[in-house]
């Protein structure tokens, strides 16, 4: 069993392999809690740089890690706990030396190649070549979850399990609103130990299901809704990333058919979460298969493939299949050096262009919604006319749409479901 320390010093020295540095100064800083406008004498909740988290492996702000490569030497600099602090936080010192000795520190070292990562530091010249350059191979080294970052992770999962079973059962009640359901699943992930959510919880009922950012409202859920809701809390700022498409009452055939493109499709790529997967491919294999549900349910015309390839599919799956997940709900996430985003309209929203690796957690989120905004826009209603059949389309409107989101890790054998004890077969879904 690795002490916390055991940890640190482990992804120090891989931070340092995949920097490849040989006599540069590297300081990663980690912000400052911001101000709520007004003089009020609060702040907004603090969340480190989730470089700098990594690094020290604490969430007290205003820290700075600094690493000589030359003498191979990491220091910790942290701000001194005032009185203040003392007496109105009642906080502890935070493990480190003194913020003041950063300076002299450096000073000692004035010439040498420096680049500042993580938030920026007062005073300190970052060289801007270097740190472009570090910065991608920080967020690699970051990408493979350790022993204790998983375990967090699961523990972050485990708990927005709770979440989803509490919006389960208040979902039962007669006129429940989408704010009440939000406020049962929150406080369960809290309950069952999460420390706070780790995003903005998505409530959204009926045709809110196809806003794919809704915050919950007043609305009463109607019988025979769809209810989609993505939420997940964080643990020490590791985050869950879950979405469930519950249905209230009887269900229709629409629901059932459309649950089951969606829910396939999730199945399918699930399974592919495997090392070496370029996810930009596995986002266009999913595709095609929410593309050929489309199809059989005659809302598009043609052949899968083709229609992905003119994006003919993305008019109602309009955002990527997922991104990796950790600190933060969209950790380390990004385009390789030397990858461009798509202007394609079917890859431009992807969040990551990359191939998975053993130890990466993703997201697995594939959605088909029927967005009012989107498919009642002329130049593309004209654009798709020859495969997309319209007048079906306007039959689905008031459906709003389903998403169903998993977190996965992926191993070297077969990948494993870290939320896969959050039911999603439609049956389970059904809340009567
Ligand atoms: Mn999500």
């Amino acid at each position: 069993m690795m002490t916390p320390d055991d940890v640190i010093a482990a992804r120090r020295t891989r931070a340092a392999q995949a920097m490849s540095l040989t006599d540069e100064i590297l300081l990663v800083g980690a912000g400052s809690p911001v101000p709520v406008p007004g003089g009020m004498d609060q702040v907004h909740a603090f969340a480190p740089h989730p470089h700098y988290q990594w690094l020290a492996g604490h969430r007290e702000p205003g820290g700075v890690v600094a690493f000589d490569a030359a003498s191979n030497e990491w220091r910790d600099f942290v701000p001194a706990t005032t009185e203040d602090d003392r007496v109105w936080q009642g906080r502890a010192d935070a493990p480190g030396e003194p913020l003041a000795t950063l300076e002299p520190w450096l000073r000692a070292r004035t010439g040498r190649p420096t680049a500042v990562l993580g938030v920026p530091l007062d005073r300190v010249p970052s060289d801007v070549t270097l740190a472009e350059s570090l910065e991608p191979r920080l967020l690699a080294a970051r990408r493979a979850k350790d022993e204790h970052e998983l375990g967090t992770i699961q523990r972050a999962c485990d708990a927005t399990r709770a979440g989803f079973e509490a919006a389960r059962r208040v979902l039962a009640r007669a006129s429940v609103t989408e704010r009440a359901i939000e406020i049962e699943l929150t406080a369960a992930c809290m309950r069952a130990g999460g420390h706070a959510m780790g995003y903005h919880t998505i409530v959204g009922s009926g045709p809110n299901a196809a806003v794919l950012h809704f915050s919950a409202g007043e609305r009463a859920v109607g019988e025979g809704e769809f209810v989609l809701i993505d939420a997940g809390c964080h643990i020490e700022g590791y985050t869950a990333d879950v979405s469930r498409t519950f249905v209230k009452g009887t269900p229709t055939q629409q629901h059932r058919d459309l649950y089951a493109i969606v829910l396939e499709a999730e199945v399918f790529a699930l399974g592919r979460c495997r090392a070496g997967q370029e996810w930009r491919e596995l986002h266009l294999q999913t595709a095609v298969k929410l593309a050929e549900g489309l199809v059989h349910l005659g809302i598009l015309r043609g052949e899968p493939a083709g229609l992905v390839e003119r994006d003919a599919h993305a008019n109602f799956f309009p955002h990527g299949l997922g991104h990796l997940v950790g600190l933060g709900v969209r950790d380390a996430s990004a385009y390789l050096p030397g990858r461009e985003r798509s202007d394609r309209f079917g890859l431009a929203f992807l969040r990551m262009d990359l191939p998975l690796e053993t130890g990466f957690v993703t997201t697995v989120e594939p959605g088909l919604y029927f967005i009012g905004p989107l498919l009642h826009q002329p130049d593309r209603r004209e654009r798709f006319a020859d495969c997309t059949d319209w007048d079906e389309v306007e039959r689905w409107l008031h459906i709003g749409g389903v998403r169903i989101e998993d977190d996965v890790l992926v191993t070297d054998a077969d990948p494993v479901n870290l939320t896969a004890d959050i039911h999603k077969s439609f049956e389970s879904m059904i809340v009567s």
